[in-house]
């Protein structure tokens, strides 16, 4: 039933994305920008092991929302073991690569979309793009065309980001989350949809409202009686 709740009320829904990309392209940068904006970048930072991952509360039109940022490793020795894991239930990736660097940008033809598509039902996932280090323009390697294409071959929208001066770093997530928040309401609202066909109680009355889902002016999904937001994500 719905696991979206609405923007009037009740528990935000959490929703698993994951960071992917090659090593050195900031994925632990980004989500250290998103969750502390005021400290500054670490240019000393060790490279992922494994996994990390925080939660941070963000906004979309349809209300708050949680993401749980599972920020991941992105060499080879460490992914390759991982990734099914990664890829468990969640509901969005960020596919990130340096602009000062084509081949981290080479790599998400040549590795990571491959990779996505074996582990993951790779349209189910909300996808985004971005290029970060946007700082760096002086060194940038990766032209926007190219960009623009592979946009356009695998359906997705592109920002460039700064983890250093924190450009698009907050639009880039909540762009990303809004997109799977709007992908749950809708089915949830296409799961009502079936069950008032079915004979359901959506036309009961007042004082049947306690096992109904209503929809508020959003058409988001207020539900009453039902569980709500843990179950949309992985973990
Ligand atoms: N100038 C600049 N440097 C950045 C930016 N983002 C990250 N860096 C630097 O790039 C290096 C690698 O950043 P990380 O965040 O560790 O990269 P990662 O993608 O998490 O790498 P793995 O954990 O190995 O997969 C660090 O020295 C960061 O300080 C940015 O936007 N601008
Ligand atoms: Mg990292």
């Amino acid at each position: 039933m719905s696991r979206a709740t609405s923007a009037s009320g009740g528990k935000p829904p959490l929703y698993k994305i994951v960071m992917l990309g090659d090593s050195g392209v900031g994925k632990t940068s980004l989500v250290a920008r998103l969750t502390n904006p005021d400290r500054p970048l670490n240019h000393d930072i060790s490279a992922t092991m494994g996994i990390e991952f925080d939660t941070q509360m963000l906004d979309t039109p349809q209300g708050k929302v949680k993401a749980q940022i599972w920020d991941t490793a992105g060499q080879e020795r460490f992914a390759r073991v991982l990734l099914p894991t990664y890829f468990r239930k969640a509901k969005g990736v960020i596919l990130v690569f340096d602009i000062t660097n084509v081949k981290s940008f080479e790599s998400l033809s040549e590795r990571w979309m491959a990779q996505l598509n074996d582990h993951a039902s790779a349209d189910d996932l909300a996808k985004l793009l971005v290029g970060n280090k946007s700082d760096l323009e002086s060194s940038r390697e990766v032209n926007k065309e190219k960009v623009e294409q592979f946009c356009q071959e695998y359906g997705m929208e592109f920002l460039e980001t700064s983890a250093k001066s924190g450009e698009n770093v907050l639009q880039a997530f909540e762009k990303l989350i809004a997109i799977v928040h709007d992908r749950a309401l809708a089915a949830s609202k296409n799961k009502q949809g079936i069950k008032g066909m079915n004979g359901g109680n959506s036309g009961g009355g007042a004082s049947q409202s306690s096992n109904t889902v209503k929809l508020d002016e959003n058409g988001a999904a207020a539900a009453a009686g039902e569980g709500t937001s843990a179950d949309a994500c992985g973990c």
